[in-house]
């Protein structure tokens, strides 16, 4: 294997792509190398025309800005600053579902519909609506209008924070006054308070940090709530992983990005329009999934997974993808460039993402259906340009097992003890047969081999009997690896957890056991854990940061990751990273995040780029957590 990629399909599109001459992101990372020290370390400011201002970290040279501020100020406000870029990303994602419920309240969504009516009159209850005697309807637009508080309240707090946080953890954020009273003003706080002469203290731009990545996790719940409400909660389903699922004689089309809005749409045109295709010659449109939007409609349809970000390219440089159909948020642009080797169509759909040389389509949500009926007739026509001579499709796929919503988990153990579900995990965790959990999310760094340390962690901390869940690309990893199917349970989890999942699965009707790696999403769905997380808490009357479980976003990439990060240690779970940070210009901000946040939320950042070093440092976390609530350490297992 190289040092570019572990995954095997990719790697032979990346043979293939160098003998045409198709440029890749490790061909463009490689022509950026030597990186820029200062910006490495996160020391260099441009947020004003004085600038831009750097620091030396050797001491020789300036040790503040034109404007004065130092080291800890810069890389403090940088953080905040990314973090309310990820945030920004998930707080429009959220706000773009909002908006379709309140359309479809007031009948003007026709081509969305509430598809399931349990988790709408669920969540309504959570939120203090009374539904009893209401239609569908009046609940829909009364559950709208408490949703769109956590846009608009400019006193208090987020009522979503409130709702998927312990009581303990929520008052101890009221108290460090890190809780947002609405979404979308975290970000303009944020934006100001780091702008030229306002917040120069690092510890308290580091709370504005964790108080804008609080409104970043309060978008995800948003997020997976009205989605399953609109699309269906997801339930386990079989599907397949990797290049492989490329079909050489049908009509494929990727969805990219994030929205389920459109992919959901795309995969219902796509089956009625399945006469068009063999008209023109194709068996079938076979839809497949780039990236987290893949996620969301492989959990709820089936849909196979074709490649995670560093992938993204070399699906396209199979020749065989027809059209790319992308919304928001890591499409790369290159894309274009890959597209334009091929007879690809890379159709772009929303008005603040457009990538030149692409076809844009306006998507909205009131032309849903017309717009992806013509996105997939564009595909069938390209499909009849496709040159068969340059089509190559790596043959490999994996088998896996999807569509663990924290439903679908509830629903499993269920069948093990109906009147109370979490008991048979929770006495498991307290036998050793399951030691810990750990939650793999985030991303690919083209920093670090493709999917390298999400595997090999995984397959860690598997044999260590620490059960895994799954989300974003790090969930493709897994995928693509074969960590996701039942069969992966006999080869890799440890025995303890073996027991648990066969028998679990047994109960479940599953005629297998659980895989030992559940996916429980895209990037919006590390939601379910947090649910997951804090109602083991509430059983066991402790919070989030007593429990043996830990998060690994191993291959970070996107601002995304870092505000997701941010929230999880801010609620009490340790966050591996292997990619440094740009904040070690700064030792009070490195100290900050790696340790004193410890004492602070109980949750705290490790950076450890080696996967076995990683796993060492992650079942010590557990052993040490597992020791103080009175449970036997993995030693002593
Ligand atoms: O939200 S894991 S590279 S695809 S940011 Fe992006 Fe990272 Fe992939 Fe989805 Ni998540
Ligand atoms: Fe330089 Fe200060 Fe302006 Fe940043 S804000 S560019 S450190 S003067």
């Amino acid at each position: 294997m190289s040092e570019k990629t572990i995954d095997p399909a990719v790697e032979e599109m990346l043979a293939l792509a160098a003998e045409m001459k198709i440029e890749t992101f490790w061909d463009r990372y490689q022509a950026q190398l030597p990186q820029c020290e200062f910006g490495l370390r996160g020391i260099c400011c441009r947020n004003c025309l004085h600038g831009p201002c750097r620091i030396d970290p050797f001491k020789e040279g300036a040790q503040k800005g034109v404007c004065g501020a130092t080291a800890d100020t810069i890389v403090a406000r940088n953080f905040v600053r990314t973090c309310a870029g990820g945030a920004a990303a998930h707080i429009d994602h959220a706000r773009h579902v909002l908006e379709v419920i309140e359309k479809i309240a007031h009948g003007h969504a026709a081509g969305y519909n509430v598809t399931d009516k349990q988790k709408l009159e669920n969540l309504a209850q959570r939120l203090g609506i009374q539904t009893k005697g209401k239609s569908e309807i009046e609940v829909l637009k009364e559950l709208a209008k408490e949703v769109a508080k956590e846009f608009q309240r400019q006193e208090g707090y987020s009522k979503y924070l409130q709702l998927y946080t312990t009581k303990k953890r929520f008052e101890k954020l009221a108290g460090l006054n890190v809780l947002p009273p609405n979404l979308d003003l975290t970000i303009t706080e944020s934006l100001h308070r780091t702008t030229m002469g306002v917040d120069a203290d690092p510890v308290n731009l580091i709370l504005g940090a964790v108080k804008v990545a609080l409104a970043d996790g309060a978008a995800l719940h948003i997020s997976t709530d009205l989605q399953d409400i609109l699309f269906g909660t997801p339930k386990p389903l079989f599907s397949k992983a990797n290049l492989g699922v490329l079909r050489e004689d049908s009509v494929n089309i990727a969805v990219h990005g994030h929205v389920p809005l459109l992919s959901a749409k795309v995969a219902e045109q796509a089956e009625k329009l399945e006469k068009e295709a063999s008209s023109a010659g194709a068996r079938g449109i076979n839809v497949v999934g780039i990236c987290c939007t893949g996620h969301e409609v492989l959990e709820r349809y089936g849909v196979p997974l074709a490649q995670n970000f560093l992938g993204s390219e070399m699906a396209v440089a199979t020749g065989a993808l027809d059209a790319i159909i992308v919304d928001v948020q890591c499409i790369a642009p290159s894309l274009i460039t890959v597209a334009d080797c091929f007879h690809t169509k890379l159709i772009t759909t929303f008005p603040i993402a457009k990538i030149p040389g692409a076809e844009h389509i306006e998507f909205t949500t009131e032309n849903a259906d017309e717009a992806t009926n013509k996105m997939i007739k564009i595909a069938i026509e390209a499909f009849k340009k496709r040159d068969k001579t340059k089509v190559h499709i790596p043959k490999y796929e994996q088998k896996i097992l999807a569509g663990f919503s924290v439903e679908a988990i509830v629903g499993a153990l269920s069948k093990v003890d109906p009147s109370d579900p979490l008991k048979p995990l929770l006495d498991n965790i307290v036998k050793g047969n399951i030691l810990g959990a750990a939650l793999f999310a985030g991303c690919n760094n083209v920093k670090l081999p493709q999917d390298k340390l999400h595997v090999t962690m995984a397959k860690g901390l598997l044999e260590k009997n620490v059960l895994i869940l799954s989300t974003g690309c790090a969930g493709y990893a897994l995928a693509k690896a074969g960590l996701m199917s039942p069969e992966a349970t006999f080869k890799y989890a440890g025995e303890g957890l073996k027991a648990v999942l066969t028998a679990v699965g047994k109960a479940a009707g599953l005629n297998g056991p659980l895989p030992p790696v559940l996916n429980i999403g895209s990037c919006v769905d590390n939601s379910r854990a947090v649910v997951i997380v804090n109602a083991l808490a509430d059983k066991l009357g402790v919070d989030a940061e007593a429990l043996p479980v830990v998060a690994c976003a191993p291959e970070a990439l996107t601002e995304k990751a870092i505000a997701i990060g941010t929230w999880a240690v801010s609620l009490g779970i340790p966050v591996h990273i292997g990619i440094v940070p740009p904040i070690i210009g700064s030792n009070l901000v490195t100290e900050i995040a790696t340790s004193k946040a410890k004492d602070i939320f109980g949750g705290y950042f490790i950076v450890e780029p080696d996967p076995a070093k990683a796993v060492d440092k992650l079942i010590a976390v557990i052993d040490e957590r597992r020791s103080k609530l009175g449970l036997k350490t993995s030693k002593e297992i």
